[in-house]
């Protein structure tokens, strides 16, 4: 039979969509719980030891935490197999899915800053590890659109969520940083655009990062559009 899977969610968590691409990837049904993270239920505290999300429950039975496990566990055991065949190959895509802490450490940076300064401060790290990945994929030698090629990989199901959170940011407060990476962008479009990617997330999911961004005052909440009121409109 085959099993059960609760994964459990913030509404917008870049962490929770890696491991749920994956589950889209491979055609796993699963339910989705989005518990609130100001009031985070017992069971949960027991199950994640930092508190965080995702966790993934099987059978509610088993819990497992670390969206890295996640998606190591789901490649393991159903298909297709997202890792590449080849062991070298595949040590590799571990090697770059484990940069992925960098390369969202620089964007999450920019993206929480809380003073015009710290974001311009932050935001001038971000073409380090956008470099990196950048030459990483022009060494590549493939003709993309996805990390090893024409299939969608754990790589891509790692990185997809935070080049979405920066084209979030970008469209807010345009960076210019993307658009002088050739390679980076054109594989940022493919993700973005990747069925699997496109339902990972709620609909709205921009909107729902936005109202995120004003919940925590962050300094680009300043960007976000106001809507007008109905009595402003009809005047
Ligand atoms: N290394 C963790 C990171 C998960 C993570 O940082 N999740 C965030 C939400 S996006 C969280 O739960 N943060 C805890 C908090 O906000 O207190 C993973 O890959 O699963």
């Amino acid at each position: 039979m085959a099993s059960r899977f609760m994964l459990c969610s913030f509404k917008t968590c870049p962490w929770v969509q890696r491991a749920a691409i994956v589950l889209r990837e491979k055609q796993i049904p699963y339910e989705i719980n989005y518990i609130d993270p100001d009031k985070r239920p017992d069971w949960f505290l027991a199950i994640s030891p930092h508190s965080k999300v995702p966790v993934l429950q099987i059978d509610g039975r088993d819990s497992l935490f670390e969206s890295n496990a996640i998606a190591e566990y789901l490649d393991e055991t159903a298909v297709p197999r997202l890792h590449p065949e080849d062991a070298i190959e595949r040590a590799r895509n571990r090697a770059w899915t484990d940069y992925v802490a960098t390369f969202s450490g620089a964007v999450t940076g920019a993206l929480y800053a809380d003073t015009e300064e710290e974001f311009a401060a932050r935001s001038a790290k971000i073409p380090g590890p956008f470099g990196k990945l950048e030459a990483a994929l022009a060494g590549r030698g493939n003709n993309g659109p996805y990390f090893n090629g024409p299939k969608l990989s754990l790589v891509d199901a790692a990185y997809a969520p935070f080049l979405q959170r920066y084209t979030f940011m970008d469209r807010l407060r345009p960076l210019g940083i993307i658009e002088k990476m050739p390679h980076l962008a054109a594989w940022r479009d493919a993700l973005l655009a990747a069925p699997a990617v496109r339902a990972s997330t709620v609909a709205e999911i921009e909107t729902a990062w936005r109202e995120n961004l004003v919940k925590h005052q962050r300094w680009l909440a300043r960007f976000v559009p106001q809507e007008k009121p109905a009595a402003a409109i009809a005047r």
